[in-house]
């Protein structure tokens, strides 16, 4: 039995034995509430009492009622904490509190979303075609990983990025109104993984290939696979007063044909690094449509693979120095410069490596190998050293591969299937096992510390644990406090759906010497890989209402098309109307016009009010038009009238009392 099975094990007997021998009648105890409440007997017993028999009709024992009261945020009491969530297939992001698990936002991103009428109007249309992939405007995306922007290593809460795998694309939202305001495709590859993660002051955002194709996915036939066919680790670079990508000063570095997985940046004295792990260094391409292994063999064959390192200073040094080429509008640092100017690096790393994380000091980056019970910890002075001694020999590609025994601090054996790792205030390190079905915790070492590398307890997931979140867990500084475990399979925690079953967050306590499971999620919407926890007083710029009557949100300013208060007008020119309208409680106005059939029909909608929450919607039927017009905001749309009718256009919200009167007409005469 693998010591994490033993770990479960012994949970599972210490769970039974509380439930067994002690009951629901020692649920007062275990709160402690008659010690606590010794000058009120009284009050102390009816307490006592009440949960009790609380307890007893809901068969709750005295962990599930801890559980409860560390989990309950009471009515108008704000979470401490903020969960950014990868929405998975749905292409969007998820706002969840911590510590109530409560869901406060979807924010769309990749795929239209009606509420929010992202992908409706024309201001969040034009977002949506920014990430257009072939000259075609998608209305999906596969998103993995939430990445918080950062300032000397810790969140700042002033924006978040998120990628789309299966494009290759990244989405910028502003954390002012929770909204997107950009796609960016890659020009380089197809397919991503390694994204997004930020250097320490969001200097760049960074983008790896996942499966290599020729550059810019041009066509190569899967025989030419080693010669013509490429990896990239791409570097978006962040403007922060713009708030865009700025795809002119972005690059990527040329890599062989691995498949790039999970990446971070590093941080302290490894700052101006990034690592990423790399695997298929056997070059698989599955069958090919012949006899040769399957992907899932032909990539495991080989005993170890590679954790990619790139010196990112020095890369942007050599694209501003002109030595990277032009590649579909973006400059590409062929791999033999990025070897030559030292910058370029690979380590051998355990099998079929999947995370990456560098500790919050800087000085480590701890790989897993999904097939290997242990991760490997590396030191990043030590593979400084290892360059200076010259102690590398070039892959097939001519990239250095340095000695692997010479860059290793540590290799802790943890379980079957670690996968990702988070970082705590305590010293701790914490590894989601897959396989196992469960989260390690183990204690750091380095310099001072005895006991160092080593496993210290196990918690059993329900199941199959992909990536895990500490509260700022990724960052300089850990807060520590809670963990949230993102499990593959539900199987039977929660009421059957169907075939289709949600995914499970679990969150867990970590503050004290027990790891406690606190909460379970069910997310219906898609299977989200990797988020990111935030202390929510972070999060002190994101307004209450749009800066001023007339705002366009995607360029962040005054809206050249916004209409006040008896400025409502319908403009016509040939076939093309103009409508200049505008929404408050309970009036659009104008509340009638008229076009013929064949007329194109713009509409400028401006909500006037600037009370919080006063959010108008707009919908008019038979023109697949839905728009969320927030306070301050202006919003347009175009369309054409083709169908003759009679269409009563209304406000979707439920805004007040004479919501339902917040309505017009629109006729289309033959
Ligand atoms: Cu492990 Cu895409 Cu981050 Cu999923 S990846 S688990
Ligand atoms: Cu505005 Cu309902």
């Amino acid at each position: 039995m693998s010591k994490a099975a033993n770990f479960a094990n012994e949970r599972v007997n210490r769970r039974t034995m509380i439930k067994g021998a002690a009951g629901v009648t020692a649920t007062g105890a275990a709160l402690g509430i008659g010690a606590r409440m010794n000058g009120n007997d009284a009050q102390a017993n009816a307490l006592q009492e009440s949960v009790e028999s609380i307890a007893e009709a809901r068969g709750l024992t005295p962990q599930d009622i801890r559980a409860a009261l560390k989990t309950f945020v009471p009515s108008g009491v704000h979470d401490d904490y903020l969960v950014f969530s990868s929405g998975g297939q749905s292409g969007q992001v998820l706002v969840i509190g911590v510590p109530s698990m409560r869901l406060l936002k979807v924010i769309a991103v990749f795929a239209p979303e009606p509420w929010q009428g992202f992908g409706f109007s024309t201001e969040t249309q034009e977002v949506l075609a920014g990430g257009a992939v072939n000259g075609q405007v998608l209305t999906y995306g596969d998103t993995h990983h939430p990445g918080l922007s950062e300032t000397d290593g810790q969140y700042d809460g002033q924006w978040l990025f998120i990628n789309d795998k299966s494009n290759a694309r990244i989405g910028v939202i502003d954390l002012r109104d929770f909204e997107t305001k950009q796609i960016v495709k890659n020009p380089h590859i197809i397919s991503n993984h390694g994204g997004t993660f930020v250097t320490p002051n969001t200097e760049y955002i960074i983008d790896g290939s996942q499966y290599a194709t020729p550059h810019s996915w041009t066509y190569a036939p899967l025989e030419s696979y080693a010669d013509a066919y490429r990896g990239a680790m791409t570097f978006w670079k962040f403007d922060r007063d713009a708030g865009r990508i700025d795809q002119a000063q972005s690059f990527s570095v040329e890599l062989p044909p691995y498949w790039n997985d999970l990446a971070d940046a590093g941080k302290g004295p490894s700052m101006g690094w990034m690592f990423s792990n790399t695997f298929n260094t056997e070059l698989s391409y599955g069958t090919g449509g012949g006899d040769l292994p399957p992907v899932e063999v032909g990539a495991s064959q080989r005993d170890m693979d590679y954790l990619t390192i790139i010196n990112w200073e020095k890369a942007a040094e050599v694209v501003a120095a002109g030595k990277a080429e032009d590649m579909s509008g973006m400059p590409m640092i062929p791999m033999s410069v990025a070897v030559e100017e030292g910058l370029l690096w690979l380590v051998p790393e355990p099998k079929s490596p999947h995370g990456a994380d560098v500790t919050p000091d800087g000085k480590y980056i701890v790989v897993s190998g999904k097939l290997d019970p242990h991760v490997t910890v590396y030191s990043f002075e030590k593979i400084q050293q290892t360059i200076a001694d010259g102690d590398y020999e070039p892959d097939a590609y001519g990239v250095p591969v340095l000695d692997f025994e010479s860059c290793v601090e540590a290799q802790v054996e943890l379980g079957l299937g670690p996968l990702h790792t988070q970082f705590d205030d305590q010293g701790f390190a914490y590894t989601s096992l897959f396989l196992d079905s469960g989260i390690a915790r183990w204690r750091l070492g380095g310099e001072g510390i005895d006991d160092g590398w080593q496993l210290i307890d196990m918690i059993p997931m329900q199941y199959n644990t992909g990536h895990i979140c500490v509260a700022e867990g990724d960052t300089a500084a850990p807060a520590g406090k809670y963990m949230i475990g993102m499990n593959k399979w539900a199987l039977d925690r929660f009421h059957p759906v169907g075939p289709l079953l949600p995914q499970n967050f679990q969150l867990i306590d970590i503050s004290g010497e027990e790891l406690e499971l606190i909460y379970d999620m069910p997310i219906g919407i898609g299977e989200p890989h990797y988020v990111q926890m935030i202390k929510s007083e972070r999060l002190e710029n994101i307004w209450e209402v749009y800066p001023e009557v007339g705002w366009n949100s995607i360029t962040q300013s005054p809206s050249d098309v916004a209409t006040q208060i008896s400025e409502e007008r319908v403009e016509r020119d040939g076939n093309n109307v103009t409508v200049y309208m505008t929404m408050i409680r309970s009036t659009i106005r104008p509340d009638f016009f008229e076009v013929k059939a064949g007329d194109t029909v713009t509409m400028h909608i401006t909500n006037v009010e600037m009370a919080m929450d006063a959010t108008h919607g707009f919908v008019m039927p038979g023109q697949n038009i839905n728009l969320s017009i927030e306070p301050g905001e202006t919003t347009s749309v175009t369309y054409v009238a083709d169908t003759e009718g009679t269409y009563p256009y209304y406000c979707t919200e439920f805004c007040s009392a004479l919501h339902l009167e917040m309505m017009g007409y629109f006729l289309v005469s033959p």
